[in-house]
């Protein structure tokens, strides 16, 4: 918790306990200097209850610029509900309960955070935040909200993969491409369906072996181990489960010549970036290419925009990655850090 204070540069951070089912609330608010902060609500256990807060915080500070590179006029925030590490799976009254807890959160912050779903939340659970507050983006339409952002997610990374191929391939074209897709859920599954529409040879893993087999079936799809993910053969690895896959030990593994995917934070530690830049491998900022949820739910229930404009601002992740490796390029920089720059930059301006 100490390490913590001292590196995170953010405004504030709300802790809560729930007695029902022992998780503790953190609403981590990192920036609100382009507007109200924005960031969804992870509900997952933690082995303690810190690593949920540091979650929190290193979350938070990913949306501060993922606003800014997005040009959203958002701050950046999280929640994470974080659970005891043995706990039962929620019942349905316990799970209402915690949702109701943390909208009560939410209400004495008058505006100050949004939030929306994450990992472990969905639609369901924003329109029971919606009973209590509208703070919550992301609810069903039935409850005034814009439904799941996963598809438009989806798209903005499509739109990146192809990019990420045109920087270095010279064409965008997925015909034949092998891309694997680590995570087949709400993001991941619309991913695969994309790819798998373009041509592309789409390879995937996920631990729920349901989905996988799912998935299987449905489509014409490749599967691998979750567990050999990492040393798979692929032009681009598409990682769409939980952050934290890119480290010292991983990176000297991959196999690919492309990062692209929707997950938060997939590097361990900053110096991942120059990892990847040092063995060649192209990658796309998280923040810059998994921007497309932020753009759906900022863009219709804050913004007003029509589909079609969604939809345009979702091709632009494309362009801003082709900004950022080209910024990259020319300063001999890891990409991470160009894209960091256009965030500051973007920042500095407010
Ligand atoms: P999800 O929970 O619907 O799907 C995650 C999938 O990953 C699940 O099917 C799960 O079984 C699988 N998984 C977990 N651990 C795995 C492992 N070790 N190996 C392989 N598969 C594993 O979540 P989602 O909404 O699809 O989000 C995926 C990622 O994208 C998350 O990191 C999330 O923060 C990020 N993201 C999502 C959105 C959005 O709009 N949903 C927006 C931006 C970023
Ligand atoms: C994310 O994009 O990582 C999110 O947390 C989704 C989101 C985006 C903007 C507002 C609320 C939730």
């Amino acid at each position: 918790m100490e390490e913590l204070l001292q590196e995170w540069d953010g405004e504030f951070v709300v802790c809560r306990y729930d007695d029902r089912t022992g998780a503790r609330l953190f609403v981590a608010v990192h920036s609100t200097r382009l507007g109200p902060a924005a960031g969804g609500t992870r509900l997952k256990a933690y082995p303690k209850a810190a690593d949920g807060a540091r979650d929190a915080c290193r979350l938070a500070a990913a949306m501060t610029l993922k606003m800014a590179v997005a040009g959203l006029p958002m701050g950046g925030g999280k929640s994470v509900l974080a659970l005891p590490p043995d706990a039962a799976a929620l019942s349905p009254i316990e799970r209402r309960h915690l949702l109701t807890t943390h909208a009560r959160t939410l209400e004495a912050l008058h505006g100050t955070y949004w939030t929306g779903p994450d990992v472990g939340t969905a639609s369901a659970d924003m329109d029971v935040l919606r009973e209590t507050t509208r703070h919550a983006f992301g609810a069903s339409t039935a409850y005034g909200g814009s439904g799941s952002s996963a598809p438009d997610t989806a798209v903005g990374v499509f739109y990146g993969i192809q990019a990420s191929l045109r920087h270095c391939f010279g064409s965008a074209d997925l015909a034949g491409r092998r891309v694997l897709v680590q995570g087949v859920g709400a993001v991941g599954w619309r991913l695969v369906e994309l790819l798998h529409q373009s041509g592309a040879h789409v390879i995937v893993a996920d631990v729920a072996f349901d989905r996988v087999e799912r998935l299987y079936e449905s489509l014409d799809v490749e599967v691998v181990a979750p567990a050999s993910v990492i040393g798979t053969v692929c032009d681009v690895y598409a990682p769409c489960a939980m952050g934290g896959v890119l480290d010292a030990r991983t990176i000297p593994a991959l196999r690919c010549r492309v990062v692209a995917g929707a997950a938060n934070n997939p590097l361990s530690e900053p110096a991942d970036a120059d990892l990847l830049r040092e063995r060649g491998i192209l990658y796309a900022p998280d923040y810059v290419i998994n921007g497309g949820g932020a753009i759906h739910l900022i863009g219709y229930e804050t913004l007003g925009w029509s589909a079609g404009q969604v939809a345009e601002h979702l091709r632009g992740i494309g362009s801003t990655l082709v900004e950022i490796y080209e910024r990259a390029e020319k300063e001999s920089v890891s990409t991470a850090t160009a894209a960091e720059q256009l965030a500051a930059a973007r920042l500095a301006g407010a």
